[in-house]
């Protein structure tokens, strides 16, 4: 059951442009006139738009906003990131389901995302906002067989670069503000969580966790995060569409990750400079004592070069930044 209706939106959505008539769809998916009918039906209840012709047939004019199996997978054009995606209406956190997962063997490209968390969690165990159906929240199981425990903090600067690449697809300007936050002028827009299970020199998976504002109004959002967090509503006005934007991010993320893998961190970092936030600017940090320094650039290994106001070069691994 489920199974036709998956392909039944593949059908419709590789016909995206033409109407396919429903005595082909029924010939295709080798189901009755009336049991296409009924599917066509339940995804308009799951808020999908369909145009109906008589003597042409049927064709899918809008997906629907809210997210849904069915619905991220409506257009995901990937090889391998999402092919199986878990989705939960409420979870606790996404990572942990995938941690969950990836410990039973899940392959890699496997997608654990709610509409809603309950215990969504940032970095050091803090406390991450996950609004009912205004963002997304999803973790990504990630096996990179050739890559060595030391580099797997790379994976959240490549993941911030397809965020940031993807985001600007959907006329959204952000910069990332090392390492892992996605901004939109002075506020945060989205995490990136990385989280790693490894034996000495071999990464067994990566759990890569995203967290994305996408529709919250200002009252949406935790009173503890409303002066730090922006939604892609507050900065473009416009309500937007969660499952195509999952699906740009998956395209970015899976072409950035398979650069990566090949070419290294090099294309990476490149691209990485040209989105961060404060570059070349003034910063303070905090290590034993409060120092000024100049943002210069981001090292192969993830970390962060600066210059002190004597003109010494100091490289950071996870000093606190008053940005
Ligand atoms: C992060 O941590 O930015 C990583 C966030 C990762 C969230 C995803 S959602 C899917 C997956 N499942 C999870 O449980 N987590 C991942 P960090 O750099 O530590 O930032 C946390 C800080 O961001 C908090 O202390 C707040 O100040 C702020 N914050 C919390 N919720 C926010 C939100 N929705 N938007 C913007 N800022 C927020």
């Amino acid at each position: 059951m489920e199974d036709k209706r998956k392909q039944l939106i593949e059908l419709l959505f590789s016909n995206k442009e033409d109407y396919i008539s429903g005595q082909e769809l029924s010939n295709r998916l080798n189901i009755s006139r009336s049991a296409i009918w009924k599917h066509m039906n339940e995804l308009k209840n799951v808020g999908y738009e369909m145009e109906a012709v008589t003597n042409k047939g049927y064709r899918i004019i809008k997906v629907p906003n809210t997210i849904s199996e069915q619905a991220l997978r409506w257009g995901l054009d990937t090889n391998w990131f999402g092919n199986l995606i878990n989705y939960k209406p409420t979870v606790g956190s996404t990572q942990t389901i995938a941690h969950e997962l990836a410990r039973e063997g899940a392959s890699h490209g496997t997608v654990v995302i709610a509409n809603e968390q309950t215990m969504g969690r940032g970095r050091l165990k803090r406390y991450w906002d996950s609004t009912f159906g205004l963002g997304l929240w999803f973790s990504t199981i990630l096996r990179p067989s050739s890559l060595e425990p030391k580099n797997a903090t790379q994976i959240t600067l490549v993941a911030a670069v397809a965020i940031a690449r993807a985001l600007v697809k959907h006329e959204v300007d952000v910069k990332i503000k090392w390492p892992n936050d996605i901004f939109v002028g002075d506020l945060k827009l989205a995490g990136i969580l990385t989280e790693m299970q490894a034996e000495q020199h071999l990464v067994d998976y990566i759990i890569l966790g995203i967290g994305l504002n996408g529709n919250q109004g200002i009252n949406d959002f935790h009173p503890s995060v409303q002066e730090k967090a922006t939604s892609i509503y507050q900065v473009t006005g416009e309500q937007v569409n969660l499952n195509h934007i999952f699906q740009t991010i998956s395209k970015e993320f899976e072409q950035m990750y398979e650069l990566f893998l090949e070419k290294g961190f090099g294309p990476i970092k490149l691209i990485w400079e040209n989105y961060a936030y404060k570059m070349d600017e003034w910063i303070t940090i905090k290590t034993n004592e409060l120092w000024e320094a100049k943002l210069l650039s981001i090292q192969n290994d993830g970390a962060l070069r600066v210059k002190d106001e004597q003109g010494t070069e100091h490289t950071l691994y996870s000093a606190e930044i008053l940005w």
